[in-house]
């Protein structure tokens, strides 16, 4: 469909560009990194979300194309950032089932990291539950263990939606639980996903892990997530995605 059709332009033109959310630790307001967003310029239309090409994220090239633009752009800026004296912190960037069952995917990007000088304490990997699942877990399972070795941490996003057993939690070399936005946009109203909260919090405290709550939109979420132990947070309340042009001077050095 037309989905498709553009998604194949915005490979081909190289219109995919990161725009990058800071993860906070809600205590001081610290920033300790950031995730790099997938947005893209439309010609006429301007920034686009990725949910405008959605669809085309199923297609397994196209999925493995924009990873790869991501990718790109991602280990320039952290390069120019570093050499300009800014501590992005820890840069995350989303791979799909695709991205691994696309062949030496860690090696590919352990390579990048090293072309461009960048430490593997500057990079994550994020991954969704779904990663797991299927034929490619093998292959994903040997990926996650190469960046763990590395020095790469991996995050496990949208925690709590998919079907991530407690088994893969023990399995994989999981370092961050990302708790997805949904349980949190009511955590105040709702019993329940206040509940869920705690619990994955504390599940990832015992498994060592840095847990994040995603969507955080409000300081009385900031306050009610402090109360509950968990301090690191991302979410339009603590700083939205921006391009990278908005870390220029002067805020270069600001952290
Ligand atoms: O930015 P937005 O809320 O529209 O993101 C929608 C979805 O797209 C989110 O689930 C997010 O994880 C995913 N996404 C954002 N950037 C990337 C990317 O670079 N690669 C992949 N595979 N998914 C991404
Ligand atoms: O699936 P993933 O968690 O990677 O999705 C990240 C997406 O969530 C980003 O595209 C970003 O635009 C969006 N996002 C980030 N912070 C918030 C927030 O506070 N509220 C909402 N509704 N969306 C957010
Ligand atoms: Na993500
Ligand atoms: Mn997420």
């Amino acid at each position: 469909g037309s989905m498709i059709r553009m998604a194949r332009q915005v490979v081909a033109d190289r219109l995919a560009t990161p725009y990058y959310q800071p993860r906070i630790d809600m205590r001081s307001g610290h920033v300790l990194g950031y995730e790099a967003l997938l947005r893209w310029h439309h010609p006429r239309m301007g920034v686009q979300l990725p949910g405008t090409i959605a669809a085309a994220f199923d297609h397994a090239e196209i999925a493995v194309a924009l990873t790869g633009q991501m990718l790109d752009a991602v280990l320039g800026d952290v390069q120019r950032w570093l050499q300009a004296g800014f501590d992005p912190g820890r840069v995350a960037i989303n791979a799909s089932a695709a991205d691994f069952a696309s062949g030496d995917f860690a090696n590919r990007v352990l390579g990048l990291l090293d072309q461009s000088a960048i430490p593997t304490a500057h990079f994550e990997i994020e991954v969704t539950e779904s990663v797991f699942l299927g034929r490619g877990a093998g292959q994903v399972a040997h990926a996650l263990r190469q960046f763990a070795d590395a020095g790469v941490r991996v995050a496990l996003d949208d925690f709590g939606t998919g079907f991530a057993s407690l088994t893969h939690l023990k399995q994989y070399p999981v370092d961050v639980l990302k708790i997805d936005r949904s349980f949190v946009s009511n955590i105040e109203q709702d019993a329940g996903d206040a509940a869920i909260v705690d619990a994955i919090v504390k599940l990832g405290g015992s498994f060592g892990m840095e847990v994040v709550a995603e969507g955080v939109e409000t300081a009385s979420q900031v306050d009610f997530l402090l109360n509950q132990g968990c301090v690191v947070g991302q979410g339009f309340h603590l700083g939205r995605p921006q391009p990278v042009d908005m870390f220029s001077p002067p805020q270069f050095g600001g952290h």
